[in-house]
């Protein structure tokens, strides 16, 4: 068995974890790493692609964006399809800030670049990963790999590990709250080797269902359809994909091109909220904390700033001995990942037609989207919640007020 000393052991190398792990580097506090899955995995695999204007800012001040700011794509808006009609909402033009096309593979691709070469302490392909003593002051991780045991002693344990990882089931039933919603919609989700549909984004909402035709580079598309939860894999043929996305995309006869598909996937829409984001020495960060339903693009933009905060919590500890900024990480998290979970359901059903929608459903929704993009106050609150300048400002001052002492 072979035992490795470090302050912060960080339980996966998605996005978060390496973020996590950069900036605590950065700032002179070490981590190790430990990752089930292999580099070339990471590297390969395709899921986020639109970054907020405060992700890209983040990444910039961690001297990590050089290839986001040469490759990424800027989008100053985005359309919106519904009843034949087409809208452009300018993010740019009503609140200043664009959003990015960058694929979240190549965010990862560009953290591990950014690690030294003769870096040891991160470690991929590894096994039976076990959190332990996170009640006490020595927590530990044990993993094997090369079919060596490895113990990774640690002050504290940033749970970096995703949806399914180990972090959040280490702890006690009885001190966790996990709220969790599956909405009753999948994605299906294609990686087409052909040009973008449009030069922006185009989200679609059609009787028949929602479509958003989205982009990785201007030679790779990415294409998602509503489908129903209750299918099934054989109710969704090649050919029946192609034809309902041309249909939702509002796409004319003579224009209906096929692309090569390089993957394809099925994306449940669900969303959870683990609360607290953390116990004793364990630190819930990103995805094992919380997923969203990919409707708004929230996930990673989220992740990168929990890390961000959790990071600079460390790093107060590390270095100046603070313990509030630790003590109220989840707490200063909370509020922000509610408001983001908020604008994802809300535009889940906004954009999305339930199997048993009437016409009056689709007159209303025709209504709300007809509002949307009308330039005025909705839509630069529309703005706001999209590129996410509302999680980064302060609350606004609030017009509730306590009741407390207030005659019945
Ligand atoms: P990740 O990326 O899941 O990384 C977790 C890492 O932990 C490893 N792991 C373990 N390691 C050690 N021991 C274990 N027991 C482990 N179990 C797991 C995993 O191998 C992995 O490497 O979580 P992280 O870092 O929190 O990042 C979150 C994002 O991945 C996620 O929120 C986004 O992909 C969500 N998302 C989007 N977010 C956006 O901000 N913008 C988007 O445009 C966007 N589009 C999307 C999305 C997610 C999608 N899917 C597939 C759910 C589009 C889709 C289709
Ligand atoms: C994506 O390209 O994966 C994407 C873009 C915008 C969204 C959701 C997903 O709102």
């Amino acid at each position: 068995m072979r035992t490795l000393r470090t302050q912060v052991a960080v339980v996966g190398a998605g996005p978060a974890g390496l973020y996590l792990s950069h900036e605590l580097r950065a700032h002179g506090v070490d981590s190790v790493v430990v990752e089930r899955c292999s580099r070339e995995h990471l590297e390969r695999r395709v899921r986020a692609g639109l970054l907020e204007e405060g992700t890209v800012r983040l990444l910039r001040g961690s001297g990590l964006a050089d290839r986001l700011d040469r490759q990424g794509l800027v989008h100053d808006g985005f359309q919106l399809r519904f009843d034949d009609t087409v809208q452009r909402i300018s993010t740019t033009s009503l609140i200043g800030e664009p959003t990015y096309i960058y694929g979240q593979q190549e965010v990862v691709k560009d953290l591990l670049a950014a690690r030294p070469p003769d870096d040891g302490s991160l470690h991929f392909d590894a096994r039976d990963v076990q959190i332990a003593g996170i009640t006490g002051d020595h927590p530990s991780v044990a993993f094997t790999a090369d079919g060596e045991q490895v113990v990774v002693e640690a002050d504290f344990i940033a749970g970096c590990d995703g949806h399914h990882g180990v972090s959040r089931a280490s702890i006690p039933t009885a001190s966790l709250v996990v709220h969790s919603r599956r909405y009753p919609f999948d994605w299906i989700g294609l990686l087409v080797g052909a040009a973008p549909f449009a030069s922006e984004l185009v989200y679609s909402v059609h009787a028949r269902g929602f479509a958003l035709a989205s982009m990785r580079t201007p030679e790779v598309s990415r294409l998602y359809l509503q489908t129903d939860a209750r299918d099934e894999q054989s109710d969704w043929p090649h050919e029946r994909i192609w034809d309902e996305l041309w249909q939702r995309l509002y796409v004319e006869e003579g224009r209906r091109t096929r692309g090569a598909v390089l993957e394809q996937v099925r994306v449940p829409l669900r969303a959870t909220v683990a609360e607290p984001m953390q116990f004793g020495r364990l630190f819930l960060v990103g995805d094992a904390a919380h997923i969203f339903p990919p409707t708004a693009a929230k996930g990673l933009n989220v992740a990168l700033e929990d890390a961000s905060v959790l990071a600079h919590a460390l790093i107060g500890w590390f270095r100046r001995g603070e313990a509030g900024p630790l003590e109220g990480y989840s707490a200063a998290r909370l509020p922000a990942v509610w408001r983001a979970q908020d604008f994802s359901a809300w535009l889940t059903w906004l954009f999305h037609p339930a199997a048993d929608a009437t016409a009056f459903d689709h007159r209303r929704r025709t209504a709300s989207l007809t509002r949307l993009a009308e330039a005025g106050s909705s839509a630069v609150a529309f703005a706001d919640e999209y590129v996410g300048r509302s999680r980064r400002r302060p609350p606004a001052r609030s017009y509730v007020h306590e009741l407390d002492g207030m005659e019945a």
